[in-house]
């Protein structure tokens, strides 16, 4: 499809209608602010383009010693180049503050995106000149269009060589078109930037200058916010954080009216019940840094403290003049997994925290700020069930946990099954793989063995670019061979699409576990030996306990060693031969993996300083075939 002719035009885009003008309405257009929020697939170039932004504007000080991408500031964000929490912050161009809210792109932290959208009056959506529409660039743009946010499109990476991007500008709009867009969110205005270079210009091929282009759009496109500053009180929290100093923070968006440092106020609970508390601390963004504010206005978003208990989706107000926001709907989760006490025979040896007391205060507190996991008791007090939309989602949770000092184990991943009109359906992902084409092959094998099918498929170059839709149980365990068949020049996007009738059974496991049949310290020469056969988890000089897994089988089924015998002495030969045994070193198998290559009977123990895989019954003799 063509898409319409987009002209930049700057008078007929202005928000306001004349008809909010002369009604004698409270509702009033703040000029002096515009709520953006950037959005996007995973890696097209966000939380660079804030970088771009807050630069253009002067926001560091020119001695101020910045890191790449600033606002992923949390440590597993830096550490994974990814962002995972999204983060508001605020220029002030031509007189107008523009307070950004950087999203997460992984489909896991879909929930993050959808929450943050309703902060928003407009929606920057970024899209890679080369890898154009992705799989989350369509789950965002669906959620900004349900908020009814005018997107403004950048195409991005537009110094990359292989750029297509007038192709990705149809690619968008035909993505609108399809998603059910209104007339005016299919007049959305195009900036193709490169974030890296800080340069963007308004004219495929044009000159590319700063990115005062991008800053002139959102003035001229993004919505002023219309708010009501006259009548009560009403404040919703988005999220929650935490500060040292000052305690619980919870951010969200002035949708009416003024709130004072100092203040009383109260909050409505999702049972319709309200607390009252007082406002100690009130802070706005300029530029990275928090800074106290006396007052905060409708449109504004702020971050409120005194509030020792809410959670997401509660409505502030004055006290005696409760009126709830609409709590805020996020999807619901897709797969689940049980963490339970640690009852290995290393528990305890490097966790600060291992009772379930403790484990389940800690999931408790986990719900109240990150509203797209579920916690569920289960008939067994020592074990919980965790839900939610990925495993780099529950991945990232174990993770900060056994920073923590938590300690625990994990089972395997399970997908939730929904009631559709009285059939059991289970959660399906849309796909997609960007390969080398002599990979395509294997990989249209696996993922039909999967049950996946394919949608489409395209060549750029020497590349293939395929859809498929794939139940998320096909996909556990996946990536790791698809970077094998791929000789890890693939790339695999996947993000939940919905609901479809359960696909059937599934092939199991490929390769099987071998289990350490003694507890001990591993040796050289026992590793030495296993290692023809097997793919080890473990170093030598590691303790290890009988009915852990220390490794991988290349066939189905239990290998069952000691990995622990010392050399007898009695032949003991010091030759050279023996000297120069080579180890290979052990495959160190992250949380993600973990999780994918687990079966029901088997856990991953988690401490803060070891990950295990085991068999749930550690005694070979008990444990049937
Ligand atoms: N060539 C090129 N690379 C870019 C550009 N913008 C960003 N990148 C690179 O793309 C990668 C991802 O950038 P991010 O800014 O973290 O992307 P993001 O959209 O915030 O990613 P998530 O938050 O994880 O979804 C980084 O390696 C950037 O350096 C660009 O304009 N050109
Ligand atoms: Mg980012």
């Amino acid at each position: 499809m063509l898409r319409n002719d987009f002209r930049h035009d700057l008078e007929s885009n202005n928000p306001q209608t004349p008809e909010t003008r002369i009604v004698m309405s409270p509702i009033a257009a703040r000029q002096d602010l515009r709520n953006v929020a950037i959005i996007a697939h995973v890696d097209h170039g966000k939380t660079t383009l804030v970088d771009g932004l807050l630069r253009t504007c002067g926001a560091f000080r020119a001695n101020e010693n910045v890191a790449e991408r600033v606002m992923d500031s949390g440590d597993i964000e830096r550490e994974r180049g990814i962002t995972i929490q999204s983060k508001s912050t605020s220029i002030e161009y031509q007189g107008v503050r523009i307070q950004l809210v950087d999203t997460p792109g992984h489909a896991d932290f879909g929930g993050e995106v959808e929450r943050v959208l309703g902060m928003a009056d407009a929606a920057l959506l970024l899209c890679d000149a080369y890898e154009g529409v992705m799989p989350q660039t369509r789950f965002v743009l669906r959620k900004a269009l349900s908020h009814g946010l005018r997107p403004i499109l950048v195409v991005n990476k537009i110094d990359r060589p292989e750029e297509r991007a007038e192709e990705v500008v149809n690619e968008v709009f035909d993505l609108l078109v399809e998603l059910g867009a209104t007339d005016t969110q299919l007049e959305f205005p195009v900036i193709y930037a490169s974030a890296k270079q800080g340069v963007s210009s308004l004219v495929y091929g044009g000159e590319m200058k700063d990115l005062t282009p991008v800053l002139d759009t959102i003035l001229r496109y993004a919505p002023t916010p219309m708010v009501d500053e006259e009548g009560s009180l009403q404040f919703q929290a988005v999220t929650l954080g935490y500060d040292s100093f000052v305690g619980r923070l919870v951010i969200g968006r002035m949708i009416r009216g003024k709130m004072q440092r100092g203040m009383t106020a109260i909050r409505v609970r999702e049972d319709g019940g309200s607390d009252s508390f007082r406002i100690t601390k009130l802070f706005g963004t300029r530029g990275i840094h928090r800074v106290e504010i006396e007052e905060a206005r409708a449109g504004d978003i702020v971050i409120v403290a005194g509030v020792e208990t809410i959670d997401v989706g509660d409505t502030v107000c004055e006290p005696g003049k409760a009126e709830a926001l609409p709590r805020i709907a996020i999807d619901p989760p897709t797969i689940r997994i049980h963490l339970s006490v640690n009852n290995s025979p290393f528990a305890g040896r490097d966790g600060k925290y291992v009772t379930s007391r403790q484990i389940g205060d800690r999931l408790d507190r986990e719900v109240m700020s990150n509203v797209s996991i579920k916690i569920e008791r289960t008939d067994r007090q020592d074990v919980f069930a965790v839900s939610g939309r990925g495993e780099l989602q529950l991945a990232v949770l174990i993770e900060t946990m056994r920073r923590e000092g938590y300690e625990f184990a994990v089972s395997r991943p399970e997908i939730i099954v929904q009631m559709v009109d009285g059939k059991a359906c289970e959660p399906v992902e849309e796909v997609v793989a960007d390969i080398p084409e002599t990979a395509a092959g294997s990989v249209m094998e696996k993922l039909a063995q999967r049950k996946g099918r394919m949608t489409s498929m395209e060549h750029h170059g020497a590349r293939v670019h395929m859809r498929f839709m794939v139940p998320s149980r096909g996909l556990f365990g996946y990536r790791s061979e698809f970077l094998t068949d791929t000789r890890g020049e693939g790339l695999l996007y996947r993000s939940v699409e919905g609901f479809e009738p359960i696909a059937g059974d599934l092939p199991g496991r490929n390769v099987g576990p071998v289990i350490s049949t003694d507890q001990g310290r591993t040796t050289p020469y026992s590793i030495f030996k296993i290692q023809e056969r097997a793919t080890l988890f473990v170093d030598p000089g590691v303790d290890v306990y009988e009915g852990q897994i220390v490794g991988e089988n290349r066939r189905p089924g239990e290998l069952n060693v000691n990995i622990t015998r010392a050399k007898k002495l009695d032949n003991m030969r010091t030759t050279s031969k023996d000297e120069n045994v080579v180890l290979t070193p052990a495959r160190k198998v992250t949380i993600e993996e973990a999780l994918g290559w687990i079966e029901d009977d088997e856990l991953l123990e988690v401490t803060p300083v070891e990950l295990r895989l085991r068999k749930k019954v550690l005694n070979q003799s008990f444990r049937k075939r």
